[in-house]
């Protein structure tokens, strides 16, 4: 298969991100979902900086997979809003 067609499949694969507050699971999640040791795992809060992605097969469905980073969540007033660690 081409470098072009392999892109073209890739684009057209539905993205699911992972996402949370920091050090919950998240990176050891998803490598349990991929069934390899790609996304760096620690007990330290705000291992993950990049995103990751890979291909993953869940419930017999080809989708990419995305690893982030925590996110905090920060109350101001009525005027909440999120940030990454
Ligand atoms: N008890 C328990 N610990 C877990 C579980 N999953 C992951 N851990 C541990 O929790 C810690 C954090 O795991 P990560 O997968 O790096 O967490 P993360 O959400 O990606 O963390 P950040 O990238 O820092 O946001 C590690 O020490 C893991 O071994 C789980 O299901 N149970
Ligand atoms: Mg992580």
């Amino acid at each position: 298969m081409s470098l072009l067609a392999v892109l073209r499949n890739l684009m057209s694969l539905p993205v699911i991100a992972i996402i949370g507050r920091p050090n919950v699971g998240k990176s050891t999640f998803f490598n349990r979902l991929i069934g390899e040791r790609v996304a760096v795992t620690s007990p330290v809060s705000g291992t993950t900086r990049d995103r990751v992605y890979h291909e993953a097969e869940i419930g017999g469905y080809q989708c990419i997979l995305a690893d982030t980073g925590g996110m905090e969540f920060e109350n101001r007033g009525s005027d909440s809003r999120f940030f990454r660690s």
